[in-house]
C-alpha cells in the first residue's frame, strides 16, 4: 500500500470508464445513510481499500460508519492507520476502486455515470490529527474518448480540511472546468491524510455531500428573431467581470465572436456559451430567421393587420420594434406609402 502511488493514481486522474450502477444529478448516498451489510464497511455507491485491508493478518478498517453525524444517523469517518510500521492513509472513493497490489500505481478509480455541470460540491466535515496533517478532497468530472480509449478530464475541484474544534466545518471545493463537453463520469476521492508529514490517528469525518448548481451561468437568449433583409440585429449577454463569451456559427460550429454582444446580417442558428470564472459553461441558442415576403413588414413571415399597423406606424412616424423595410416598400419604389399599404391589404385579402 504504497501512499504515494495512490496519490500519484489519484493526480494523474487514472479513472476509467465505469458499468452504469446510478445516474443522479446529487452525490450519490452523499448523506452517508446507507451502508448495506457485505460492503466491507463502505456506504452504498462508495468503495475503499478495506477489502484488503480489513481482514487477516491486518484487521485495518480505515472507512467505516460513524453516529457522529452531521444530520440523520451516520457520517463517513476516514481515519490513517498503519500496516507493517507503514502509514496507510484514509480513503473513501466514489464508485469503485480496483485495487492492484502486484503494481499499486494501475489501482482504478473507477468513477459513476454523471454528465451534469455543478459550479461546486459542498459538505460538512470534521478533522483531527495528532500531528500536523490535513485531509483531502479530490472530485473529477470526465468524460470517454472513443479516439484514445481514455477517460478525457472535463472538470475538477480540490479542498482541504485542517483541524477543527467540536463542530462540522462547513467546505466547498470550487469546479474548474477545462473543455466545454458534457461529462459522462464522476469521481471523488476523500483522504484521511494528505500532507507530507502524514500522523496515524489522523481522522476526517465527512456528511452531507452535495452539489451546488447556482453558479451556472444563464444565457437568455429567444427562440428565435426575426431579421429583416439588408438590415442587422444586435444580441446582448449583459456583462459580468472575468466571464468570458463565445459566439459560434450553429451550422459550422466556427467561432465568430468573443464579447457579450454580437450583431449578425445573416440568417442562421447562433450559439452563446457563457464561463464564469472556473469556466463553469452556460449554453444557449436563437434561430435568426430572415423573411423576404412582400407586405410582411414586422417579419414575422406572415402578411396581416399587424403589418398594416406597422406600416401605418412607419408612415406617421412611430418606431417598431422590428420594422423591414424591404418588405414594406411592396412595389419596390424606394419609398413607404399609402401605395404599399393599399398593396399589403391586397395581399392578405388574396390569402
Ligand atoms: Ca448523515
Ligand atoms: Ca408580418
Ligand atoms: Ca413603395
Amino acid at each position: 500500500m504504497k501512499y504515494h502511488f495512490l496519490i500519484i493514481s489519484l493526480l494523474l486522474f487514472v479513472f476509467v470508464d465505469g458499468e452504469v450502477l446510478y445516474a443522479q444529478a446529487g452525490v450519490h448516498n452523499g448523506n452517508f445513510e446507507s451502508w448495506p451489510s457485505g460492503n466491507n464497511d463502505n456506504p452504498e455507491f462508495w468503495d475503499s481499500p478495506n477489502s484488503i485491508t480489513g481482514g487477516f493478518p491486518f484487521f485495518l478498517k480505515t472507512v467505516e460508519k460513524t453516529s457522529d453525524s452531521h444530520t440523520g444517523n451516520w457520517a463517513a469517518q476516514i481515519t490513517t492507520g498503519t500496516i507493517l510500521g507503514e502509514t496507510i492513509p484514509g480513503l473513501l472513493s466514489l464508485g469503485t476502486l480496483e485495487i492492484d497490489l502486484e503494481n499499486i500505481e494501475n489501482t482504478q478509480f473507477i468513477g459513476l455515470p454523471f454528465s451534469d455541470r455543478p459550479g461546486k460540491l459542498e459538505g460538512y466535515y470534521k478533522y483531527s490529527t495528532p500531528g500536523t496533517d490535513f485531509g483531502l478532497l479530490a472530485i473529477l468530472l470526465t468524460r470517454y474518448n472513443d479516439s484514445t480509449n481514455s477517460q478525457d478530464s472535463i472538470a475538477f475541484g480540490l479542498t482541504q480540511f485542517t483541524a477543527q474544534e467540536d463542530e462540522y466545518a462547513y467546505f466547498s471545493a470550487t469546479m474548474q472546468y477545462l473543455t466545454l463537453a458534457e461529462p459522462d463520469s464522476i469521481n471523488i476521492v476523500i483522504l484521511s491524510s494528505a500532507s507530507p508529514t502524514m500522523m496515524p490517528g489522523s481522522q476526517l469525518k465527512v456528511d452531507d455531500l452535495a452539489f451546488d448548481y447556482s453558479a451556472t451561468p444563464i444565457v437568455e437568449l429567444p427562440e428565435f428573431i426575426p431579421l429583416c433583409s439588408g438590415e442587422s440585429h444586435t444580441f446582448e449577454l449583459g456583462f459580468f467581470e472575468g466571464y468570458t463569451y463565445t459566439w459560434l456559427h450553429g451550422e459550422t460550429g466556427d467561432v465568430i465572436g468573443n464579447e457579450n454582444v454580437l450583431t449578425v446580417t445573416e440568417p442562421g442558428i447562433y450559439e452563446a456559451i457563457v464561463q464564469n470564472q472556473q469556466g463553469l459553461p452556460g449554453f444557449g441558442s436563437v434561430e435568426v430567421v430572415l423573411y423576404e415576403e412582400p407586405g410582411d413588414a414586422n417579419g414575422d413571415g406572415v402578411v396581416n393587420g399587424l403589418d398594416i399597423i406597422t406600416m401605418i406606424n412607419y408612415f406617421v412616424g412611430n418606431e417598431s420594434e422590428v420594422f423591414c423595410f424591404e418588405n414594406a416598400d411592396v412595389n419596390g419604389d424606394g419609398v413607404v406609402n399609402i401605395l404599399d399599404i393599399v398593396m399589403t391589404i391586397a395581399i392578405f385579402a388574396d390569402n
